[in-house]
């Protein structure tokens, strides 16, 4: 498989190739990433997301560089990028403009940036966005930023194939902010308050302390009791984070560079606390779990829906339009009917 061995020495030509293989959905795609899922499981995935034009891309822009001139000494890190339906692409410079210097990542043959469109179901972009991320970590690209706007499902399902969430707020939000914490702000590892330049991200960080605190003051309840009990409504991974990560809020202004720095550091940090608490093994074992989850439940389905004709499942469907039978009896029937050989298999009753 020449492609795939090209890809593990670092040509970037075969993975972008591949890369539009796994995003198209190639036939030959499920056979590259057989073998790139061996050797991928080590790069550091981060998740970007926050609100539209919160100023994601030109922090990851940002971050980019500072993997690429670590200022402690350490060597560089390549840098993976993935996108997805932005509504201001990286295009290597034209968008953001000489203040990010783009144009000093896409000469760079340590970053490698993609942009996909959303289309397809939420969790197909999901898994697509995962097996993306498998052949750039097989490549050896160490860290992968994947940004994501705004504070959706598919926000949420995304965000789960990241060991790091860094979420992105903007001075101002107000009354929104009790939106974000409903939604999201539980998921996430490190909050930058971008657009620190702007009025009110005094109140915004405060609003946004206050929130954090409380939340690690509920969690501190449980803790009390050495995680004897756990609520059935707080996130796993949550819960566990907000035990023993205290969550850093940063003010950044990406467009001068200003708490960049201090965002490297959380990053740092971050991936350090994974390592040693484990929940690096954890979340990976997680992830790996729920897509072997998906696969099976998506096999079975198809597998099941081939044996009978699209006839025969409108027809079973108008048995609900017309309220002749309920969906949970209806699913027990024909899941027990064999129609290949057209008979009801009577074990489930
Ligand atoms: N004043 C100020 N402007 C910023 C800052 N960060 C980004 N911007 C500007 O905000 C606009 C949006 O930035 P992007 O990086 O494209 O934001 P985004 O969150 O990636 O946007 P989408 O991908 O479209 O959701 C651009 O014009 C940036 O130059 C900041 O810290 N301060
Ligand atoms: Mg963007």
């Amino acid at each position: 498989m020449d492609q795939v061995d090209a890809l593990l020495k670092g040509d970037r030509l075969a993975l972008a190739r591949i890369l539009s293989q796994i995003e198209n959905n190639a036939p030959e795609s499920h056979r590259l990433l057989d073998i790139l899922f061996r050797h991928a499981g080590k790069a550091h995935i981060i998740g970007v997301t926050g609100p539209a034009g919160s100023g994601k891309s030109t922090l990851v822009n940002r971050l980019a560089l500072a993997y690429r001139r670590p200022q402690d000494g350490t060597s560089p890190k390549k840098v993976g990028i993935l996108a997805i339906d932005p509504t201001s692409p990286f295009t290597g410079g034209a968008v953001l403009g000489d203040r990010v210097r783009m144009r000093d990542l896409s000469g760079d043959d340590g970053v490698f940036i993609r942009s996909m469109a959303t289309r397809g179901t939420l969790g197909g972009l999901a898994l697509t966005t995962g097996e993306m991320a498998t052949a750039l970590d097989a490549a050896g690209f160490d860290v992968i930023f994947v940004e994501t706007v705004g504070v959706g499902q598919s926000e949420m399902e995304i965000a789960r194939l990241a060991h790091t969430i860094l979420l992105v707020e903007n001075p101002g939000m107000g009354d929104d902010i009790q939106a974000i914490k409903a939604g999201i702000l539980e998921i996430g590892s490190i909050i930058a308050i971008n657009k620190a330049d702007r009025p009110g991200v005094e109140t915004t960080e405060r609003v946004l302390r206050n929130m954090l605190e409380m939340n690690s003051a509920g969690y501190g309840d449980d803790a009390d009791f050495h995680h004897g009990f756990k609520t059935d409504t707080a996130p796993a991974l949550a819960e566990s984070d907000a035990a023993a990560w205290q969550i850093p809020l940063i003010r950044t202004v990406a467009t001068t560079g200003e708490g960049i720095p201090q965002v490297i550091e959380a990053l740092h940090g971050h991936l350090q606390y994974l390592k040693t608490s484990g929940r690096w093994q954890v979340t990976q074992k997680d992830r790996l779990r729920r897509d072997l989850d998906n696969l099976i439940r998506e096999v079975l389905f198809q597998t099941w829906l081939g044996r009978m004709s699209p006839e025969e499942y409108d027809r079973a469907l108008d048995r609900l339009f017309t309220r002749t039978v309920s969906p949970f009896r209806l699913a027990e029937e024909l899941i027990v009917t064999d129609y290949a050989n057209k008979t009801q298999v009577n074990h489930l009753k």
